[in-house]
Order: C-alpha cells, then structure tokens, then sequence
C-alpha cells in the first residue's frame, strides 16, 4: 500500500461540487486518509495575468494502484468531470488533479514526474497539503511538508470551509 499526496484544484463551474465529484471517484482506487480544509486561491498563471480563482484541496489516500496506472486513473476522472483533452496550458479547467506524491518514490518519466515539479513554489498546494502531510519528507528536497510550506507563505490562500466540507451537503 503507498501513502499517496493528491492536489486538486478547479476554477470552472461549479468548483466545490468538481473537487467533490473527483474525491468520490478516487475513493474506487483508493483508501481515503485525510481531506484537507478547502481554500479559494488567487489563479497563478504563466505570464501574471488575472484568470478565475481556483478552488484546491489536497487528499492523502492509500492505494494499491502504481504511480502511472494512478495518473492514467485521474486523468480518466478529469475527462468524466469534463475537462476537455486539449487545451493550453494553466487554461482554466473544471477539474485539475495532481499526484504531488507517491510514497518515498522519485520517479521521471514523459509523462509522470514524482513528486511533482511545481509543489514546492506553490502556496496553493503547500497549505492544504501541509493540515494533512505536515510531517512527511519530501524525498528531493529531504524537508518536511511543514518546513517547506512555511517558506512558500500563504498570501492569495483563503480558506472557505473546514474539513469536512467534502461530505457535508449544500
Ligand atoms: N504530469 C507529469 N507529472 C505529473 C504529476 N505529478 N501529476 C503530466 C499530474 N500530471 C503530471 O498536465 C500536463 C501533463 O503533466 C499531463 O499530461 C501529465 O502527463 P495537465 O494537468 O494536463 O496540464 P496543466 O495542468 O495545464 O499543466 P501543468 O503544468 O501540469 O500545470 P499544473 O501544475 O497542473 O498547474 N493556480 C491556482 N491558484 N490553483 C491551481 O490549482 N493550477 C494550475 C495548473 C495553474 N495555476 C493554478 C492552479
Ligand atoms: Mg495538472
């Protein structure tokens, strides 16, 4: 069993009811451990222009599913919420899932890169990944969540319900 980071995030449509969407497939493949608080953030894009604020969270799961099977699994759940197949980069997107990490695992392929390249720089991902993995190493940088989420701040994170908002209704 691998002790797995996912970050999702959306900032088309109806977000909150997306990320719930995706948590409810994940749970097919995967054991949940943790959900994190969810937080409205300010959209981080290539050239500093303004795009929808996103709405991200970050799960902690088990799973038997291998890192490119997991990516192939959640890249499956983001067409079904309706992302389209092509589109630019960053664009904005009902649903985006990312696997941040997978265990100890340092992996480098075409299309998978564990853990994920951006997560260090990304306050985005670091604060609701920090509630629920504080203590893990991250295997490149050999520091903590915790440590390396301090650096990165919160500035443009605005937390907009407390764990549980994923099972609660309305
Ligand atoms: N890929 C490689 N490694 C991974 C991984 N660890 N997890 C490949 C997921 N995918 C990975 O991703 C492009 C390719 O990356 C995939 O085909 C996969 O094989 P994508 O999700 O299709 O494209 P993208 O998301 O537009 O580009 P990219 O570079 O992955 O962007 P990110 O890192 O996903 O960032 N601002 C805020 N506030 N909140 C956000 O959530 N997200 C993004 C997108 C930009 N700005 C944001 C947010
Ligand atoms: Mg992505």
């Amino acid at each position: 069993m691998a002790d797995v980071c996912i970050a999702l995030g959306a900032n088309l449509g109806d977000r909150r009811a997306n990320l719930r969407s995706a948590l409810r497939a994940i749970k097919d493949v995967a054991r949940i451990v943790a959900v994190s608080s969810l937080y409205e953030t300010d959209a981080v894009t290539p050239d500093g222009s303004e795009g929808p604020p996103y709405y991200n969270a970050a799960c902690r799961v088990e799973t038997e599913l291998e890192p490119l099977p997991l990516l192939g699994f959640l890249q499956s759940v983001e067409r079904h919420i309706g992302r389209p197949p092509s589109r630019e980069r960053w664009a904005p997107r009902p649903i985006d899932l990312d696997l941040l990490l997978y265990g100890d695992d340092i992996v480098e392929t075409d299309d998978l890169t564990v853990p994920h390249p951006h997560m260090a720089e990304r306050s985005f991902v670091l604060v609701p990944l920090a509630e629920i993995a504080a203590e893990i190493l991250h295997p490149v940088l050999e520091r903590t969540i915790a440590e390396i989420a301090r650096e990165a701040g919160a500035a443009g994170v605005r937390r907009v319900a407390e764990t549980g908002w994923e099972s609660a209704t309305g």
